[in-house]
Order: C-alpha cells, then sequence, then structure tokens
C-alpha cells in the first residue's frame, strides 16, 4: 500500500509542506488543472508539476484525473481527435513516471452532492446527498455550482448537451465507453501506465442522465471489455459504499485478488434509510463501511497500489475546497496508517 494525498496544486491551501508532515506519506496524487478538457497537457507543465511535487520529497506517480471530453462519451464524431489528444497525454504522463491515472466517464457531472456543508452533531460539517434535496434541483436552472462540476459550461451548452444525451441511453454509453478504452489501453500498456477508472457517485443516474460504473455486475463487464490489466479500478469505497446494493467487502475481495485496482479511495459514508446519505469521519462506526474489514482484505491480497484517504469533513475551524481540508483527511490518513501496521505486525493473514 502506498499512501498518497491529493493536491490540488498552487492554489490550493494545503501545501505540499503540510502534506509531507503526514506520517508514511508516499505520494501525491495531481494534475494539471488549467488546460481545457480535451487539449494534450503541455510537456513543460507535466514536468514542472512533477518537479514541484518531488522538490517535496513527494513521488509523482499518480494523476487524478485526466478528463474525458464529453464528445467522447457521447460518441460523437470528433471524438477521434480528443481521444487522439488523450493517448498523447497518457505518454507524456508516462514519460514523466506517472504509473497510475484516474478518470471517470460520468455524463456531465462528476460526483454529486446536495449540501457541501450540513452540520453534523458534533459541530462539523460534511458533505450530504439527500433525495428529497437532489429531487428538486434542477441543473439547467443555472443555480448550482458544486465543486464536481464542471462550471465552465454555459446555461445553454448545458441545454444542448442535455440534448445530446437524450439519444445516449445505458447501452449506447457502454459502446462509447468500450470505444475509448480500446483506443486508451493498448496506449496505456505500451507505456507501462495503469488506468484506473473511478466509480460513478452516486452510483446511480441522475438528472436522467446514464451512469454504468455503479455496481458489481457493471464492473466485470466493464474489466472484461479490454481484459488487461492497464484496464483497472480506482476503489472509491464512499462512491460505491452509498448504495446498499454494493457489497463493499466482497468487492473489493473479488477484484484486489484479481490484481485490477490500481488506486483505493478511502471514505466512510453513513446511508439513510430513504436512499439518501452523509459523508463521514473515516472511523467504521461513524459510517455505514467496515474500513478495518476493507483493509484486512487488501492487505490478505498483497495490495500494492496507491491508497489515499478521501473526502474528509470540515473540522477545527478549517476553511477550505469542501471534502479537500487538511485536518480531517490528515485525520483519515493516521487512522488507514494504524490499520494497516496492525496488519503488518499481528499474525499474518496473508495468503500464502
Ligand atoms: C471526488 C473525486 C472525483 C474523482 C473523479 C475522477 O472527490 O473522487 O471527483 O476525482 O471522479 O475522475
Amino acid at each position: 500500500m502506498k499512501l498518497s494525498f491529493r493536491w490540488y496544486g498552487k492554489d490550493d491551501p494545503v501545501t505540499l509542506d503540510y502534506i509531507r508532515q503526514i506520517p508514511n506519506m508516499n505520494s501525491i496524487v495531481t494534475a494539471v488543472y488549467d488546460v481545457p478538457v480535451g487539449q494534450v497537457w503541455p510537456q513543460e507543465r507535466i514536468d514542472a508539476l512533477k518537479a514541484e511535487v518531488e522538490a517535496a520529497g513527494l513521488a509523482f506517480d499518480v494523476i487524478e484525473s485526466v478528463p474525458v471530453h464529453e464528445d467522447i462519451k457521447l460518441g460523437l464524431p470528433t471524438r477521434d481527435t480528443y481521444l487522439e489528444n488523450y493517448c498523447e497525454t497518457v505518454r507524456r504522463l508516462a514519460k514523466a513516471g506517472v504509473k497510475c491515472i484516474c478518470y471517470n466517464f460520468m455524463p456531465v457531472f462528476d460526483w454529486t452532492r446536495t449540501q457541501l456543508d450540513r452540520l453534523l452533531q458534533d459541530g462539523s460539517t460534511a458533505l450530504v446527498y439527500y433525495k428529497e434535496q437532489l429531487e428538486k434541483m434542477d441543473p439547467l436552472s443555472g443555480e448550482y455550482a458544486l465543486p464536481g462540476w464542471d462550471a465552465s459550461y454555459q446555461k445553454e451548452e448545458l441545454r444542448h448537451i442535455f440534448q445530446l444525451y437524450s439519444q445516449v441511453d445505458e447501452g449506447k454509453l457502454w459502446e462509447n465507453l468500450e470505444y475509448f478504452l480500446k483506443k486508451v489501453i493498448p496506449v496505456a500498456a505500451e507505456c507501462g501506465v495503469n488506468m484506473a477508472i473511478h466509480p460513478d457517485d452516486p452510483p446511480w443516474n441522475i438528472f436522467g442522465l446514464p451512469r454504468i460504473i455503479t455496481n458489481e455486475q457493471n464492473l466485470d463487464r466493464f474489466l472484461k471489455l479490454v481484459d488487461d490489466p492497464h484496464n483497472g479500478l480506482t476503489f472509491c469505497t464512499g462512491s460505491l459504499g452509498c448504495a446498499q446494493f454494493n457489497d463493499i467487502p466482497n468487492m473489493v475481495e473479488k477484484y484486489s485478488a484479481m490484481g485490477r485496482i490500481h488506486f483505493m479511495h478511502m471514505r466512510n459514508v453513513k446511508i439513510l434509510d430513504d436512499g439518501s446519505f452523509e459523508e463521514s469521519a473515516h472511523y467504521s462506526a461513524c459510517g455505514s463501511l467496515d474500513m478495518v474489514e476493507i483493509m484486512r482484505i487488501l492487505h490478505h491480497n498483497h495490495f500494492d497500489g496507491y491508497l489515499r484517504p478521501d473526502h474528509g469533513r470540515m473540522i477545527w475551524g478549517e476553511t477550505g475546497r469542501a471534502g479537500y481540508g487538511l485536518y480531517d483527511r490528515a485525520l483519515g490518513a493516521s487512522y488507514l496508517n494504524g490499520i494497516w501496521e496492525t496488519l503488518e505486525k499481528t499474525q499474518d493473514t496473508r495468503q500464502k
């Protein structure tokens, strides 16, 4: 297990110097953020980022994310140019030593919450998804700007994209994903990079848009589309784990035994009765997931990929990027370190 931490670059109030003070910290998870989606990342920008991360004594080997242009997800004729650009970015990242690239295939919106600062009983704030609130949200109203959403769309553009998606059902989205993988995975394999798709968050359709990286059956199907170890997963416990239908320990067991998990996002969530959920502290009892069990399975299966504490709450008066403050994620990292060290030092539960 290589412990890692997401860093949003120079604008991130959480500095590399702070991150490296977290015990056992190994790698930075970052990206070149200001290149428009679909364009090739300039090599000098990649190299500068690498130099900055390495100067702080941390490894530059995980990118989250290289975003997939909407035309690829929609299967438009323009997709081939964007695919070529995507492959070129993969090559350039590999040249800079990157080992793992996280991306997602969610139409239009990335992760979705209905509130980013819900006050919890202990006085911290967290990201939540309340079904009732979501049903009242109209993404086309222009009133919402969530951090997981591409804010560059104008209202009319968004309307147009929604119209285009009326022709793309789940079956079509699968075809477009396959087309993407068949172009990108051979390039990744050639240059030794692991591609790691992030599951849809939440793992069900929202706003009438299809979502397919959602459950075990679909993850099986995904891995078979291109059955190559470079075609793997970012296993996000919080994204998949906010749905009752996902048995997280079983899924972690299956995919880590197959060697197809390249990146773990460790987050705990509390599932509520009506299918809503609240993000919680990492500690198992704070949410619905058994974090020790998940780590035990990873350890047992000799997981040696990257792992990062995912979204934290805002605690101790910290302000900053929702989900990505320093304090609660650092607490999460320490907690995960503690579990892992215990597993390493107690009886050997590993497969021989
Ligand atoms: C949320 C993140 C996601 C993730 C992308 C990967 O906090 O886990 O935004 O980075 O879905 O492409």
